[in-house]
């Protein structure tokens, strides 16, 4: 038995639901990249706003690369359990917010008809760091970006416009710096040249807010799914595991209507630079050292590596004495309270958050989550040994090339092979933007 709208009232009684009808309601959200982390962070934050009355917010997710997902919930009926576990313990709610997946590369039509309905107001994505397709400098690879989002984006754009629509507000659900204001940037510069009165109309309709995202998601496992099937009595393909704790801080900077989120623990305020910058800098700051030191080590997963007492002071002092000090906290926010809060998430077994995974795009990855705290720690004179320990574990892992999965990855493993460390390091430094502060902090990093 599988699951899908007819069985799942087969679903054990302690599998938690909303009880919605789903079959009355419109597709308010399309959201680009629909992998395990949007079902177990978006998708579950609008399940529960559904499920408490909000109406007309179903997702229709696309896929950009692999039909994989739609394979998985789409026969489903878009069902999908997520399971919260912690310790020993585990609790599993179906999610009902998914109502369909369009894979983007054989049905665009429908995903530019989707963004077109009048029932929708958000166009959101989980893209990854790669996906927003930034060039040298943050400038839109435009051959990239025709590969990705982007095109879609435009005509779902152009015929709202056509037809006399409102805007959307579009909203970038993943880990860069200033997330809505790259991302609005990038939307202008295809637009620019694709269709500038496009452009125009953009600028004047639709609006891009910033966000903090943060659930640890690691991907599903063949063993996942055996327990999973145990637990619930049928298969889910679909199946999503996380960690109880989730956050969400979104910039108050809407284009028109939204699902009120906020009633379900997503934040909404003015700036969310502190919540971003504090998130990036210590959480995935810490977890790429974990990442990188923990490989080089032999470990496997997260908990493992932060279980280690020499990785645990080093991660301890990228924390708390090197991304710490570069953070102005919003009023209420504790910055060595939220350290002493990540440790506990990062070691709890539960989990099993592989390093591998965290490791991947260590290009796209790196520079909000240290290179943008070196500048900060050089300007004032202070130490990065931890940083720069990650730093050379990471060219380890270049080197290594086990475990490599990065869009520049070819071009660094063949760089270090011909030239060594001092090329990589290089090649990286052109694709930042503010040269001499990095310069410094990658040349402390290649002397260690
Ligand atoms: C991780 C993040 O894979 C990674 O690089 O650092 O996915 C991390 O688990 C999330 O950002 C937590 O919110």
């Amino acid at each position: 038995m599988r699951l899908c709208t007819k069985t799942a009232d087969c679903l054990p009684d302690d599998v938690l639901r909303g009880g919605y009808d789903r079959d009355s309601q419109a597709i308010g959200i399309v959201h680009f990249g629909i992998g395990a982390f949007h079902r177990a962070h978006q998708a579950w934050y609008t399940d529960l706003a559904l499920s408490a009355g909000d109406r007309n917010w179903l997702i229709c997710g696309v896929s950009l690369r692999s039909p994989a997902v739609s394979e998985q919930i789409n026969p489903q009926d878009g069902l999908y359990t997520l399971t919260e576990r912690t310790g020993d313990t585990a609790s599993t709610r179906l999610i009902g917010a998914v109502r369909e997946v369009l894979f983007a590369p054989s049905q665009a039509e429908q995903v530019i008809a989707r963004i077109a309905d009048k029932a929708c107001h958000i166009v959101s994505l989980t893209v990854t760091e790669k996906g927003y397709a930034r060039g040298d400098g943050n400038r839109l690879d435009r051959a990239k970006a025709r590969e990705t989002f982007y095109p879609l984006l435009a005509s779902g754009l152009a015929a709202r416009r056509a037809a006399g629509l409102p805007g959307v507000t579009i909203l970038p659900c993943d880990n860069l710096a200033d997330n809505g204001g790259v991302l609005a940037e990038l939307v202008r510069q295809w637009l620019e040249t694709e269709d500038p009165a496009l452009r125009k109309w953009f600028d004047s309709e639709c609006r891009v807010p910033s966000t903090m995202i943060d659930r640890i998601v690691p991907r599903t496992s063949a063993a996942d799914l055996g327990q999973i099937e145990e637990r619930i009595g049928m298969q889910d393909a679909g199946a999503t595991f996380t960690e109880p704790f989730s956050q969400w801080v979104i910039q108050d900077h809407f284009a028109g209507p939204r699902p009120v989120w906020e009633r379900h623990g997503a934040k909404i305020v003015a700036d969310v630079t502190p919540y971003e910058t504090a998130k990036l800098r210590m959480l995935n700051g810490a977890h790429s050292l974990l990442a990188y030191c923990g490989l080089r080590a032999g470990y496997e997963y997260v908990h493992e590596a932060v279980g280690d007492p020499a990785l645990r002071e080093l991660a301890e002092c990228l924390m708390r004495r090197e991304a710490l000090p570069t953070i102005s906290p919003a009023k209420g926010q504790d910055l060595a309270a939220y350290a002493d809060a990540l440790f506990r998430r990062f070691a709890d077994p539960a989990l099993r958050h592989r390093l591998d995974q965290i490791a991947m795009d260590g290009t796209q990855k790196i520079p909000q989550r240290w290179l943008d705290t070196i500048v900060d720690l050089s300007r004032k004179g202070l130490d990065h040994s931890a940083i720069s320990t990650g730093f050379e574990a990471w060219l380890w892992h270049l080197n290594d090339r086990r475990f490599v999965n990065d869009p520049f990855g070819a071009e660094l493993m063949g760089l270090m092979s011909s030239g060594g460390t001092a090329q990589v390091v290089k090649r990286c430094l052109s694709e930042t933007e503010s040269a001499d502060p990095i310069w410094a902090g990658y040349r402390h990093v290649s002397l260690m």
